[in-house]
């Protein structure tokens, strides 16, 4: 069976003002003709569809139309669940129609329930706590166990004195888990931090020790009968487990510049049981691209930034006077594909680092310092003055 793994939509999120929904209308678009190409048995989405708890309409109307789209009037199976960004019960209303087109949004480990009619390519038979069972029209049988993002907060549950975060979504995952067989199609989708590598036993105690403090897994929570495990979480297309086939397919749309326009933002597999058939990431292209440039001036970005009205820019400017912080404002007013005007440290220029420790320096001191330390600069006495004044009056505020 063919199975498409996308995440991270983030429908309804903004960057400097500007709403990215239109560049996620664009890749979806891509992505839903993409599948229907391909007449993908299966979409799995592994969570954070929306940016924020409460959606706008037309994010939600998004949302709906492409699952719509998928499901291709029942003859694919969409398997939804809710990230860290989306609100599990919100997202989950929508089943009372969804089902009837073969989509299943999960958000909690309650069993979802069944549609009332069959379809003619793939069909749920069973649900429990944290997977769905499907059978296809070649007799294969498909167990998807699903664990939306894992908090204590959502499960209901208070962290025990002793038990890594690793036990216990180990522990959350078993339901799920040991409904895997050997002749059957075994899908894993969940919403988390996990890492490629595998930790010594040295490393594994500090571990497990931060791992209380930071949600993340090590993939020893996956099961090794899993035949493919489709992880949203991180916004970076990363294979975390060749041998159990770990994936992280990358977001929607590109959120950083590191990304750039051909890493792959979805993954296409063909399954079998217990093994993948085929493999083949997916470029989805970008309406608009966000770049990193580097610039010697202020002067220099104005030219820049107009002739690239479909990027989003992030400058970085070496060199930078305190006097210049207007025009600056003005820029970034003036051009709102700007989206960050970041100054290159003095300091990083020359190689050095200076650690800053207030100790007994005084407000002008310390303003001085860091002026010379940030922007290679000598302050006027003028401006030092207007600091001060500022200072005693926030001050006096605050007593
Ligand atoms: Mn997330």
């Amino acid at each position: 069976m063919k199975i498409l793994h996308t995440s991270d939509w983030h429908l309804g999120m903004k960057l400097n003002d500007i709403d990215r929904l239109p560049e996620c209308e664009y890749a979806l678009e891509y992505l839903t003709k993409f599948a229907e190409k391909e007449q993908v048995d299966m979409v799995v989405i592994a969570g954070d569809i929306y940016d924020s708890f409460i959606p706008s309409s037309d994010a939600e109307n998004l949302f709906f139309e492409t699952v719509k789209k998928f499901s291709r009037n029942g003859k694919c199976a969409v398997v939804v669940i809710s990230g860290n960004h989306d609100e599990p019960k919100r997202l989950m209303t929508a089943n009372v129609f969804a089902k009837e087109f073969n989509i299943f949004i999960v958000g909690d480990m309650n069993p979802v329930s069944l549609p009332t009619k069959k379809f003619e390519n793939i069909n749920a038979t069973e649900s429990g706590s944290g997977y769905i069972k499907f059978k296809t029209s070649k007799n294969e049988n498909v167990v998807v166990a699903c664990l939306p993002y894992p908090s204590y907060y959502r499960y209901k549950e208070m962290r025990k004195d002793g038990v890594t975060f690793q036990e216990d979504v180990k522990k959350w995952f078993t339901p799920a888990q040991e409904q895997f067989n050997s002749d059957s199609i075994n899908i894993v989708v969940s919403h988390l931090f996990t890492y490629p590598h595998e930790p010594s036993d040295e490393d594994r105690a500090e571990v497990n020790q931060i791992s209380s403090a930071y949600p993340f897994v090590d993939r020893r929570v996956f099961s090794e009968h899993s035949t493919y495990t489709a992880l949203g979480h991180i916004h970076k297309y990363m294979q975390v487990s060749k041998r159990r086939n770990v994936y992280y397919c990358g977001s929607l749309i590109h959120k950083y510049p590191q990304e750039t326009s051909d890493s792959p933002s979805a993954i296409l597999v063909e399954l079998e049981p217990s093994s993948i058939k085929s493999f083949n990431p997916i470029v989805i292209p970008n309406l608009k691209t966000i770049e990193e440039i580097e610039v010697k001036n202020l002067e220099d970005i104005e030219e820049i930034a107009k002739n690239k009205p479909n990027s989003y820019l992030q400058f970085c400017v070496t060199n930078f006077s305190l006097s210049q912080i207007y025009y600056e404002i003005e820029l970034r007013k003036k051009y709102k594909n700007i989206t960050a005007i970041k100054i290159k440290r003095q300091a990083r220029v020359s190689g050095e680092r200076e650690v800053f420790v207030k100790g007994n320096l005084t407000d002008k001191q310390i303003l001085e310092k860091f002026a010379k330390t940030v922007y290679g600069e000598t302050l006027k006495p003028k401006t030092v003055n207007l600091f001060l004044e500022l200072m005693a009056e926030v001050q006096n505020e605050t007593l």
